[in-house]
């Protein structure tokens, strides 16, 4: 069985040094060790300031809203992972499509603005499948119309724009460490704020509305990332390299295998790819359908990310026809770090020849 997605498992020996701490300090959350130490190798890693951990990105979501005082309409993309609009509406937000763009998947910019009303305070694009929006174009809007910007940057962990991080577009960028990402913490996921003082606030929320000095203050709720979590965090951060040249690998060998034959997402020019997913669009919807029900004969669990197109389900009857038309076409191919270049190969047989 070859699986979409398997989640990076660092060797066992190196994980249980990290958990031996665990036991000798026997601290397992709320402001650990462990924690405090991921925070700062991943602010690093990344370049950024700022940055707060927590226990899974759908709250990172709804954390960055609240600190950032989104309410009323927000502009977000119909091609994602529900959570992006689930957040919103959990969060008592109205979310409001902006269709994308047919090459990139991501937020179309030249719609952007002509869905702005006087109910609207922020946007939330996505950088979809790791690859970045129009940053630029999305900020001039934003700064013309005073709107808040939090990108959804699920997907895009280790992205860099322009020789700096993508996190540090917009007012905010939320990751997921979900285990089905490139890189994980079991479930967890941060927010990289562009204002300290935004942060700080954020910090609190997290932890039940209180600040460091234990003293209760504005709104909070639990949304804490233990030590546990991070143990794993660290563990796989450790290997991080080596995760990425894997994926770098076979994302190539599909692309030179398949760039012919089916139409790939239009890359950002000025952005670099984590390699964490490899979609590919079909002519239609029956010829997907026929297909992956091919791969599932042969074992090959492919996952119909993004599909269904979040406006068809979530929303006041909006329709957006480009990411109607791209989630009933697309198929997201296996790409994990110990994916075989036998197994890669089999999939693209299996896309590219008949069983004839
Ligand atoms: N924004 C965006 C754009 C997102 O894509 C996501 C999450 C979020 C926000 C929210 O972040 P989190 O709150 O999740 O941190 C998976 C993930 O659960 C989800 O994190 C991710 N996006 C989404 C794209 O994919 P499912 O429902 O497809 O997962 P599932 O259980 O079908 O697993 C996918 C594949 O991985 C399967 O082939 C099975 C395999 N698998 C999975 C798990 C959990 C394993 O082999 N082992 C495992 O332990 O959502």
């Amino acid at each position: 069985m070859i699986l979409t997605g398997k989640p990076y498992l660092p060797e066992r020996k190196k994980l249980e040094t990290y958990i031996d701490r665990i036991y000798d300090q026997c601290w397992l959350t709320n402001d650990g060790f462990l924690l405090r130490e991921l925070t700062d190798r991943l602010s690093s890693y990344f370049g950024v300031s700022n940055i707060l951990l927590v226990t899974n990105g759908t709250f990172a979501l709804q954390i960055a809203y609240r600190a950032l005082g989104l309410d009323g309409t927000v502009l977000t993309s119909p091609f994602s992972f529900a959570a992006t609009t689930t957040s919103l509406e959990w969060e008592g937000i109205h979310p409001k499509y902006v269709d994308i763009d047919s090459e990139t998947f991501c937020m179309d910019t030249r719609l952007l603005e002509k869905a702005i009303d006087s109910e609207t305070t922020g946007a939330v694009p996505v950088h979809v499948y790791g690859n970045p929006c129009d940053i630029e174009g999305i900020q001039a809007i934003a700064e013309k119309n005073r709107l808040k910007v939090v990108y959804d940057a699920a997907h895009a962990f280790g992205v860099r724009i322009d020789d700096r991080s993508i996190l540090c577009a917009g007012d905010a960028s939320v990751l997921s460490f979900h285990a089905t990402k490139l890189y994980h913490t079991i479930e967890g996921g941060a927010i990289v704020f562009r204002d300290a003082q935004v942060l700080e606030r954020a910090k609190g929320m997290i932890n039940f509305g209180m600040n460091s000095e234990k003293n209760l203050g504005g709104p909070g709720t639990n949304a804490k990332m233990n030590e546990f979590q991070a143990a794993m965090g660290l563990a796989v951060l450790d290997d991080i390299d080596l995760i990425m040249e894997r994926r770098s690998e076979i994302w190539h060998r599909y692309e030179s295998r398949l760039k012919d034959s089916f139409q790939l997402q239009r890359r950002n020019p000025n952005g670099t790819n984590n390699y964490a997913y490899f979609p590919v669009v079909f002519q239609d919807e029956e010829a997907l359908l026929s297909t992956d029900k091919k791969l599932t004969s042969h074992g090959v669990i492919s996952r119909r990310y993004f599909h269904p197109s979040l406006d068809t389900v979530y929303g006041d009857n909006q329709i957006m026809p480009v990411s109607r038309s791209i989630a009933g076409r697309v198929l997201c191919l296996p790409v994990y770090a110990d994916l075989t270049d036998g197994q890669v190969e089999v999939v693209c047989d299996l896309l590219l020849f008949s069983d004839d």
